[in-house]
């Protein structure tokens, strides 16, 4: 099973997307997500110049050695760039495996340990009525759970809150950022007003999540993780950045409502001492940015010790590669908890056919060996990259803040 070919593929069919594609000397292919939403050619480079040349002639079959090769003969470890690039390496060739053994990826993880992946998807509003009908929406379209963000009085823009419905979509086209204007006090006066309405509105009959988008301080979390308690949601999400780890243990000492982290982290050191500490209850890393399926399984193991659940994120700057790879490790884990679903568009599917479909509140993988998901490489050339970064964040003195 000789690597006969490594390409690197950037696309932009609304939204930029960087995928690996290896090919065997017997023309099996396997393809990897490498995207880093706002800095994807960095990887694309890493991929080309760095570790195409490592990877010809090598054996297709030998994940775990090409994995610590990668990782390990680099040097220079971890970090968003790297573990991307090992990530996309890594999905493809657990791809060919499968293909090779006439398998899903799912099986040679052991098996489905649950019928369906449990997702939850994104309602959002300008408005806390906008939001609170959103929510509704999404429980008619069969969702068990689902994200509520809304646009909080005061503020022109917040995290969450699209242009579309559907679509949501935090990078834009251009040579600059977009910037944004917060104030915590007018978000921490709002946000238990929200989860209020909804729970008056649609009830306790479905999960109910939200996202602060790493914006408070500990003390502040603490509040407002108290102050969601008698809305029972199924997590708060990063809370304060994720840099903060210590942070954690303070939000802890004030409230029971769960917490959920770790999108922005790419390696088990980045969260080992949060799962071991039981400081969380759901750990966000996923496929791409996490080393992939070989790294991401041993992350959550080590939560499953401590109790600590998976919530892989899944917005649409995660490709759909990188989603049916999710969904073959969320289908086999033991500790699955739920996974983040926000639909690409139909230009996005289409560069992307894949087999994963959406039932009863469940996404479902496909049966076909593999990973059931390629890329059309003719329709991507059509769209070429074009620059785009997500938003910086100001307080309304202009201090840069966390977004
Ligand atoms: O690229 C950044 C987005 O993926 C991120 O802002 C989305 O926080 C996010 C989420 O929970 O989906
Ligand atoms: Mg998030």
């Amino acid at each position: 099973m000789k690597i006969a070919d490594v390409r690197v593929i950037v696309t932009c069919p609304g939204r930029n997307f960087v995928t690996l594609k290896i090919t065997t000397e017997s023309g099996l292919t396997g393809v990897g997500d490498a995207t880093l939403n706002g800095r994807e050619l960095a990887v694309a480079s890493y991929l080309n110049d760095h570790v195409r040349p490592l990877l010809l002639g090598r054996d297709a079959s030998q994940i775990n050695d090409i994995w610590q090769y990668l990782y390990k003969g680099a040097y220079w470890r971890r970090g968003p760039v790297t573990m991307t690039a090992i990530a996309a390496v890594d999905t493809a060739l657990w791809d060919i495996k499968g293909k090779a053994a006439g398998m899903p990826v799912y099986q040679l993880l052991g098996g489905k340990a649950r019928e369906g992946v449990l997702v939850y998807g994104h309602a959002n509003g300008a408005t806390l009525d906008e939001a609170v009908a959103e929510v509704g929406r999404f429980l008619d379209r069969g969702y068990r759970a689902v994200r509520v963000q809304s646009g909080v009085p005061g503020l022109a823009a917040t995290y969450g809150v699209g242009k579309g419905r559907d679509f949501y979509e935090p990078a834009t086209a251009g040579t600059r950022p977009e910037e944004t204007v917060w104030a915590t006090e007018k978000y921490l006066d709002f946000a238990p007003k929200l989860f209020d309405a909804v729970r008056e509105a649609h009830g306790f009959g479905f999960h109910l999540l939200h996202d602060v988008h790493h914006r408070l301080t500990p003390i502040e979390a603490a509040r407002l993780g108290k102050a969601a308690e008698p809305y029972r949601l199924f997590w708060l999400e990063d809370p304060i950045s994720e840099e903060l780890q210590e942070g954690f243990r303070l939000i802890r000492r004030h409230t029971v409502t769960p917490i959920a982290v770790g999108e922005v982290y790419n390696s088990i050191w980045d969260c080992h001492r949060l799962i071991t500490e039981q400081l969380i209850d759901y750990i966000r890393t996923t496929v791409v940015h996490a080393g992939g399926i070989t790294h991401l399984r041993r992350i959550f193991d080590l939560a499953a010790l401590y109790h600590v659940k998976t919530g892989s994120h899944g917005a649409t700057d995660l490709s759909p590669v990188c989603m049916a790879a999710a969904l073959h490790l969320d289908i086999s884990v033991p500790n699955f908890g739920i996974q983040e679903y926000m639909p690409h568009t139909p230009e996005t599917d289409a560069v992307f056919p894949h087999s994963y479909r959406f039932e009863d509140g469940m996404l479902i993988p496909g049966d076909e060996p593999g990973l059931g998901v390629d890329i059309d490489e003719e329709l991507a050339a059509r769209y070429p990259y074009r620059q785009a970064y997500l938003p910086v964040n100001r307080l309304e003195d202009g201090t840069v803040h966390d977004w």
